[in-house]
């Protein structure tokens, strides 16, 4: 594959006035009609004709009314045209049944689909396919389907056909077209200038009883970025669609989203608290992309943070507003640690703006998206709550239908705030997570923090230069009062001093309170300090941190020194159970164990070879010993947070059930899973069934459960997604790969259905001890798996390489099999190019 740079770009050399497409759809034999106006850029010199095109039939092309007969590539075609205004025509065929990739115009149960973003319009038909191209379509849809669907407003239709217009000027990456034959659960929304708004969330007959809650969530959605961002929605009908078929969560199309059916469709039988919850995120995040991605869009694919990183960030403060603000920041930190520092610490690290790449799919990455939020939450700590307002209301003003950079978004911060943000670039242009070291010293009643930052060599960043990190401290006095309130501490040296004067006695210090920035914090400290956190700190995220860290410190000393489950830890622990003022969903939190990833990153930051079953086992062992020593307590939680009444999903209700269902896990290590049947016996919704479930097979006792669960869902796709997941979650890690095997051969198991084929790879790949264990069987069935999916749908295949990221921090052994693996994709033949780069990076 060929390396595209950020330092290439130049703009196109003609743009386009307007595109009407015609499609007469057929399965086999799909005929897409185009009519473009074209002009010359007057921003350029350059007057070379290029279209993009891919696995298309060209049928037949026109300048002007004449035949011509373009050159035509692998890629696209290129043309004589006048250097004037023209019209160009063309027709191709393509075939949206045999579209396996998921990417152009498919084909998922029957219905019609588009995914364009990021270059799959070129898959559709021969078009400039470039975010700085932005157009106003016309679409003309021909079937005998009863709903065809496209973006903007309705116009003409009738018997075989409906027409589109889009009024709004979009790139191509944001068209989308669906055809079937769905049913709507439908919906109003009256803007606040006073403009009613057609509602549609479009599903297969059968499904309509699981849509109200998307239907609610994405009205709160459209008031809370009228009322937070004052924005209003632009359009007379907002449609969005379910697809159980879909490579991501979903896609903010213009007036048209499309959804992964798992990310839109919603029952209290069907779906868990987390689903309740991420559903309303994922409504909220393509929805508030009207603005932020579509309105104003990106120049060019390296700028994907800029539409990305701000609107993760804006679907954050929605869940935040909506729900409890600590419970989603520490959640957040929790997947920011376990997919982006992971990233950010080995071979795929990349800059939030990245500045080439060969495969763009490849960077739609927890880097790109978190650390882009990261990066947008850290420039609003700045400046300065009332300042963020101000630049994104001139953002809004200065942009609004412009294809922008990076630069014009930090320069409306510029010119709001009349600060320098060049040293603050520096996040988007250097990979890698900056380590924070602080010392502290105490004289006279005054107390200094020195902090000192570096970040580490990336692959081709061998050196990096010093950031501006915000960063929250409060102080605590001995008997845990609050005797300096959260300040901002702005870090830009490699080395900096701060001094608190006036204090009467040496303070307890509470750093990087709300993660202030996403660094890692190096500080040396005892357990007595980081309990006294736990029990006094003010600060959610802080609080919450200082049990983590007392968690990995006692995990450590178990795995590396065979010591014994800490009593002090578990003391902390009996604490904040007893401690009624705190939110059930926050003790859950304290209660659950860091991660067999994030132990073995600690073992390998203090310079050991981690062994992912001996981490397994040691969790394992505390969790035994949680059990045994909190079983009072946990059995008090347990009936203290059981939610009487009709299931609601709303924050509240889920934080108990997170609770209860915490304890229930440790308590089926006591009493062999009795409650646990008790629980699942008479479940009445999803969270309470499958947590049962799951806390069943901790207690080796869910044969019987899993057998009735296959028998109750067995029509239910997303369900039995969770029934393929949670196998191979709980399966013990010698068993792993077997299981894995044996879920190969059911009989819905498919490779087709990226949920599917996800549920069972994707929880390989979490369950760390499974997936590394010794015998290397791990690696070969993934690999084995990951050749076959190649060739039907690169996008997931790339995306599930990852599982081998982290290979260098294990033995010679398992390196030796990792590579074994790795080196037997690359050899396949037409290996796709998402895939190879992938591996190429990886083993590089
Ligand atoms: N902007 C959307 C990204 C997306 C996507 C990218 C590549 C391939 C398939 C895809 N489906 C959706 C989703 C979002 O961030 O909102
Ligand atoms: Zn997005």
């Amino acid at each position: 594959g060929r390396t595209i740079y950020l330092k290439d770009y130049a703009p196109p050399a003609y743009l386009v006035e307007r595109v009407e497409l015609t499609f007469v759809l057929a399965p086999e034999a799909t005929r897409v009609k185009s009519r473009i106006r074209f002009t010359p850029n007057p921003g350029t010199a350059s007057r070379d004709f290029f279209l993009h095109g891919e696995e298309l039939k060209l049928v037949s092309a026109s300048v002007d009314g004449q035949a011509v007969t373009p050159a035509v590539t692998d890629e696209g075609l290129t043309c004589e045209v006048p250097d004037a205004p023209f019209t160009w025509e063309a027709e191709v065929e393509i075939a949206p049944a045999r579209n396996t990739a998921l990417e152009g115009l498919y084909m998922s149960n029957g219905m019609y689909c588009t995914q364009c973003e990021a270059e799959g319009f070129r898959k559709i038909t021969y078009y400039p396919d470039r975010p700085d191209v932005m157009a106003v379509f016309t679409v003309r849809i021909e079937s005998e389907l009863p709903v065809m669907l496209s973006n903007g407003n309705p116009g003409a239709s009738g018997a075989g056909f409906a027409e589109w217009h889009d009024p709004w000027p979009k790139p191509a990456y944001l068209f989308a077209l669906v055809a079937g034959e769905l049913v709507n659960h439908s919906g109003s929304f009256t803007t606040r200038s006073g403009k009613d708004v057609e509602l549609n969330v479009w599903v297969r007959p059968g499904d309509e009883g699981k849509c109200a809650f998307a239907m609610e969530s994405l009205k709160k959605s459209m008031k809370w970025d009228e009322e937070v961002y004052g924005r209003e929605y632009d359009l007379d009908i907002f449609n969005i669609v379910a697809v159980d078929d879909f490579n991501m969560g979903a896609m903010e199309n213009k007036g048209l989203n499309i959804f992964n059916s798992a990310a839109v469709l919603a029952s209290p039988e069907t779906s868990t608290d987390a689903n309740f919850e991420r559903i309303e995120a994922i409504i909220a995040h393509e929805y508030f992309h009207n603005w932020t991605g579509n309105r104003i869009t990106c120049r060019d694919w390296f700028q994907l943070c800029l539409k990305e990183g701000l609107t993760v960030f804006r679907d954050a403060q929605f869940t935040a507003d909506m729900r409890s603000e600590p419970v989603k920041r520490i959640t957040d930190v929790i997947d920011l640690r376990g997919r982006q520092f992971r990233e950010d610490n080995g071979p795929l690290a990349h800059p939030v703006r990245p500045e080439s790449f060969v495969e763009i799919n490849n960077f739609y990455t927890a880097t790109v998206y978190e650390k882009g939020a990261e990066v947008i939450g850290m420039l609003k700590r700045l400046v300065g709550d009332e300042a963020y307002a101000k630049a994104l209301d001139l953002y809004f003003e200065r942009h609004d239908g412009d294809a922008a950079t990076i630069e014009d978004w930090l320069k409306v911060f510029e010119d709001t705030t009349g600060r320098d943000l060049s040293q603050f670039k520096r996040w988007y242009s250097q990979a890698g997570t900056p380590r924070v070291s602080v010392d502290e010293a105490w004289e006279d009643g005054t107390y200094t923090l020195t902090f000192r930052q570096s970040t580490p060599p990336t692959p081709g960043q061998p050196v990096k230069d010093p950031r501006v990190i915000p960063i929250a401290v409060g102080l605590l006095g001995p008997n845990g009062d609050e005797v300096q309130e959260t300040t901002l501490l702005e870090l830009t040296e490699a080395e900096q001093s701060f001094t608190f004067e006036g204090l009467a006695a040496k303070p307890v210090p509470s750093i990087l309170r709300g993660f202030s920035a996403p660094v890692i914090l190096d500080r040396e400290t005892d357990n007595a300090e980081r309990a006294f956190l736990l029990a006094h700190d003010t600060d959610p995220f802080c609080k919450w941190e200082a049990g983590r860290a007392l968690a990995r410190d006692v995990l450590l000393r178990m795995l590396n020194e065979g010591a014994a489950p800490d009593k002090a830890f578990l003391g902390a622990l009996s604490s904040t159970l007893a401690d009624e003022s705190l939110d059930p969903a926050f003790v859950a939190l304290v209660l659950a164990l860091p991660s067999e990833d994030d132990l073995a990153q600690a073992q390998v930051d203090a310079g050991l070879v981690p062994d992912p079953q001996a981490i397994h086992a040691v969790r394992e062992r505390m969790r035994d010993a949680m059990a045994e020593a909190l079983e009072d307590q946990l059995r008090a939680a347990y009936a203290a947070h059981q939610v009487p009444g009709p299931y609601r999903p709303d924050a509240d209700a889920a934080a108990s059930r997170a609770l209860a269902n915490t304890a229930l896990m440790l308590l089926s290590r006591r009493d062999g899973g009795a409650l646990a049947q008790t629980q699942y016996d008479t479940a009445d919704n999803m969270t309470q069934q499958l947590a049962a479930l799951s806390a069943l097979l901790t207690a080796g006792a869910g044969e019987e459960a899993l057998k009735a669960f296959e028998a109750q869902w067995k029509d239910d796709r997303l369900v039995m997604d969770k029934w393929f997941s949670l196998q191979v979650a709980h399966a013990e890690p010698g068993d792993t790969a077997a299981t894995v095997e044996r879920l190969t051969r059911h009989p819905a198991f498919t490779m087709k259905n990226p949920n599917r084929f996800r549920a069972v790879f994707g929880a390989f790949a979490m369950n760390q001890a499974g997936f590394h264990h010794d015998s290397g069987d791990g690696y070969r069935l993934m690999a084995d798996w990951l050749i076959e999916l190649d060739a039907l749908n690169p996008q997931t295949t790339a995306r599930m390489c990852s599982a081998f990221q982290t290979w260098r921090r294990y033995d010679a052994d398992r390196q030796a099999l990792i590579r074994e693996a790795l080196e037997r994709i690359m050899a396949k033949k037409d290996l796709s190019r998402d895939t190879a780069e992938m591996i190429g990076r990886i083993l590089d």
